[in-house]
């Protein structure tokens, strides 16, 4: 059975096309530790219905968890967090214009009573956010705190003691 063959607990959304490049790291780590996902662009300000209806339903439909990626004025993430109940972890997509600081602090800074758990700029942030939805899941669901185990391990081995020079 794939990760994709059962029901998503974790919806990975974004409010463009264009965050995808890097919000697909989110969704790789995720194969990676066999964890059942689902993408779609949802953008606060060009589909905000579509954005009521997944934010309102998320629970409902089975999700446990949310990964919302945005750029610039990213309030995806933080609108997200106000119409569920589940964590959601923001990852701020690096802009054109403020190189991701205005996306940083546009999902850093939410006011106290509606918390939105704030990844790295980019692809790190990607990556992470996918750790930590992992981790939530991994408190109720022993194959997933295995598999979680092992992939840090596996990235502990990875890492030589001593450095070596690379080809230029
Ligand atoms: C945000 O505006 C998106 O999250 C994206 O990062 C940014 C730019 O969107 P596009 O103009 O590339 O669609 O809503």
């Amino acid at each position: 059975m794939t990760a994709q063959t059962i029901k998503p607990r974790v919806a990975i959304i974004m409010g463009s096309q264009s965050d995808w490049p890097v919000m697909k790291a989110a969704a790789e780590t995720l194969n990676e530790l066999q964890i059942p996902h689902e993408a779609k662009i949802v953008s606060a300000h060009r589909t905000p219905d579509r954005l009521y209806q997944f934010a309102t339903n998320a629970k409902a439909n089975g999700f446990r968890v949310v990964i919302a990626g945005a750029g610039g004025a990213a309030h995806l993430p933080g609108m997200t967090a106000s119409m569920t109940p589940l964590p959601v972890f923001g990852v701020p997509i690096e802009s054109k214009a403020l190189k991701g600081q205005d996306s940083l602090l546009s999902i850093v800074q939410m006011p106290a009573g509606i918390p939105v758990g704030t990844l790295a700029i980019g692809r790190a942030g990607a990556v992470n956010a996918a750790l930590m939805a992992a981790s939530v899941l991994a408190l109720s669901d022993k194959g997933i705190a295995e598999r979680l185990d092992a992939y840090r391990m596996a990235q502990s081995e990875g890492v030589a003691e001593v450095p070596i020079d690379e080809e230029p």
